[in-house]
């Protein structure tokens, strides 16, 4: 046996006394997949298919990170990205193959890539599939970690194509759906093991890939965020330049009060998807604010902040920009960035009473 625990804590071994394969009663992703499409009475399988494509494409950016070192993945491309960001070799590889994957498969019309100036059709070159959905990437997020050994994530979000719309030339505009209107969103972090999260509007699962039979196996099924966390996950070098009512929550964050569990721990690893995927386990906060030299924030809203706020809530956490949901934003281009508070609601609602001026509203803690 490889040392599985199943999660429901019951021994491994089979009824008739032999012990059960490596697998146990691990369900693989694909199984998965397919027992949800079954719930589904016109389920057409496109669907599961574009997720087999994601899923496939995380496992070659995978073994390519795993041998990174080894092979030529290290360090930038000498090119600049449309964030104006310096583009690293593994954020190139990790663009192409994801393209490639979704352009073999033939489910998705049309990308729109952290990596790419403009979204990029696909449905006319591809040679099966309906072409009926979008998927919107951030190929490698943290990927300025990727040359010391720090994880790092794909994240995606998927939309259908709206009607009215060709699939076989779709407008770019397509792509530009609010946050509510995405049909499943998940991330894949690359850490000391390989997770793949995703929702479908449904609760949230997470697989786990065992490299020896390159599957992804159900480990976190129908993962829940805790209310109330104890981490807070910030870039704490911009304190100065956060506007009063950051500066005033992180303080209370950081005040001595042992009745009400603070002061609160700091983990800031610089990868986001990292960073989340803690929070998501242990229970917190993770904020990219507006500073003075970044007064929309960092972070995308259509690659980071949507899929990451979509699986929050789906897990009872929250998503906000310090005022409004960010799944109601109204994008108005691909690349747009916006400031993001995301994770345990009462931390949410916390920041974002502390945002608006009125912090004795979140009170008591
Ligand atoms: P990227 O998508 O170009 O990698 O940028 C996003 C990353 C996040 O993963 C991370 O949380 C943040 O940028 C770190 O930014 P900073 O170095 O300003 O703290
Ligand atoms: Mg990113």
């Amino acid at each position: 046996m490889t040392g599985y625990t199943r999660p429901d804590g019951a021994s491994s071994h089979a009824g008739d006394g032999s012990p059960e394969g490596e697998l146990g009663t691990f369900k693989t992703l694909e199984q998965f997949i397919i027992e949800r499409q079954d719930s589904f009475p016109h389920s057409t399988g496109a669907f599961s298919r574009l997720l087999r494509d994601i899923s496939l494409a995380a496992k070659i950016v995978n073994r390519d990170m795993r041998r990174a070192g080894l092979i030529d993945v290290y360090g930038s491309t000498g090119e600049t990205n449309v964030q104006g960001e310096v583009q690293q070799k593994m954020d190139a590889l990790a663009h192409r193959e994801f393209v490639q994957a979704l352009r073999r498969g033939g489910e998705c019309c049309l990308i729109g890539s952290e990596e790419h100036a403009e979204a990029i059709p696909l449905s006319s070159v591809s040679q099966e599939g309906d072409g009926q959905y979008i998927v919107l990437l951030d190929p490698l997020d943290g990927s300025s970690n990727i040359d010391v050994n720090v994880s790092v994530g794909t994240i995606f979000s998927i939309y259908r194509l709206p009607d009215g719309y060709d699939e076989e030339k779709p407008d770019p505009k397509a792509a530009l759906q609010s946050g509510t209107e995405q049909v499943a969103a998940g991330y894949i972090v690359y850490g000391s093991s390989t997770m793949l999260v995703y929702t479908t509007g449904n609760g949230v699962n997470g697989f786990t890939l065992d490299p020896s039979i390159g599957e992804f196996l159900l480990s976190h099924p129908d993962l829940q965020t805790p209310d109330r966390g104890r981490i807070f996950s910030i870039n704490s070098g911009y304190y100065h330049s956060f506007e009063g009512g950051l500066r005033e929550y992180l303080d209370w964050l950081q005040q001595q009060d042992p009745e009400t569990n603070r002061p609160a721990k700091t983990r800031y690893i610089g990868s986001f998807v990292s960073d989340f995927h803690r929070n998501l386990l242990k229970g917190g906060i993770y904020m990219y604010p507006a500073t003075e030299g970044s007064p929309e924030g960092k972070l995308r809203l259509m690659y980071e902040a949507n899929p990451m706020g979509f699986i929050a809530e789906e897990a009872g956490g929250a998503a906000s920009d310090g005022h409004t949901r960010i799944l109601e934003k109204s994008p108005e281009k691909l690349h747009q960035r916006t400031p993001l508070f995301i994770g345990s609601k009462e931390m949410v609602r916390r920041a974002e009473a502390f945002l608006q001026g009125e912090p004795e509203r979140a009170m008591p803690a």
